[in-house]
């Protein structure tokens, strides 16, 4: 089964919320040698893409979200224990989560599991955190970077509180800020003052990368 045909049956365990299938594909993945990046870029996430979609145009309804979800929570469980996290000595300390009001998960546990493999420090503080709580976190721990994920056109106003929060207390230009999440652009970043807008998580990465000497 070459790379292809294993991207395809990817996506199609989500899209049919199969996870025997799902199972299947990630031994053929491996079997194959496929990146586990690619895998989770080009075969899971772009069937959940595939599906929000169908979900937009009303052709699937929530139960089939929540399953498919299920199911990429197996698939991005196993690639973690996949990535290389070996013995990498620390290089920066970072709060993430997602916003308040938010219970989307699956892209800001898929940033994490890049980060973390990264060599960077993660606290991840979940979903539906208050704006504030970033904050506090970021200087319990003196952290260097906060990261929010928002999937809501509703809930992005959150990462404007955060930049306000992180102004109140003092941090800006200290810590920087990271915002991501599928309706979250450049512009709304420019707009709200946050250092930097990720498209996806090997984005984040590339950007606490450039940020801190290695
Ligand atoms: Co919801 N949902 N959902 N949903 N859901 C969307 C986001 C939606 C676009 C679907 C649609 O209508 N087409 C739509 C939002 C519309 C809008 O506001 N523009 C929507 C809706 C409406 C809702 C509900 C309101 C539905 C309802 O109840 N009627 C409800 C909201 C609940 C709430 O949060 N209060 C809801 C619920 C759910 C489920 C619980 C069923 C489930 C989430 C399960 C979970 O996360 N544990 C769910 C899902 C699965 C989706 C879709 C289908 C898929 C999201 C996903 O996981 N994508 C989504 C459609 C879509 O996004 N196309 C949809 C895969 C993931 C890997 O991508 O999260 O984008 P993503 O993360 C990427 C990048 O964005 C980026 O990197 C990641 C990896 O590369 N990134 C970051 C993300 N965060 C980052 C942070 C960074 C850097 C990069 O730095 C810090």
């Amino acid at each position: 089964m070459g790379r292809e045909a294993i991207l395809e049956a990817a996506k199609k365990a989500i899209l049919e919320m199969d996870e025997d299938l799902c199972r299947q594909v990630l031994q053929d993945a491996e079997a194959e040698g496929i990146a586990p990046n690619d895998l989770l870029s080009n075969g899971f996430t772009a069937g959940m893409q595939e599906l929000g979609d169908l979900f937009g145009r009303g052709e699937v309804y929530l139960p089939e979200l929540i399953f498919a979800s299920e199911v990429m929570q197996i698939a991005t469980d196993d690639i973690e224990s996949k990535l290389d996290s070996s013995e990498k000595k620390v290089k920066a300390v970072f709060v993430l989560g997602t916003v308040e009001g938010d219970v989307h998960d699956i892209g800001k546990g898929i940033v994490a599991s890049l980060l973390k493999s990264s060599g960077v420090e993660i606290h991840d503080l979940g979903r539906e955190v208050p704006a504030e709580e970033f904050v506090k976190k970021a200087v319990e721990l003196n952290a260097d970077f906060i990261g929010s994920s928002a999937l809501l056109t509703t809930t992005m106003t959150e990462q404007k509180k955060i930049e306000e929060h992180v102004e109140k207390a003092g941090l800006k230009g200290k810590v920087k800020t990271l915002v991501g999440g599928a309706p979250v652009t450049i512009r709304w970043a420019e707009k709200i003052g946050a250092d930097a807008y990720c498209e996806d998580a090997a984005d984040a990465v590339k950007y606490v990368d450039s940020q801190v000497a290695v």
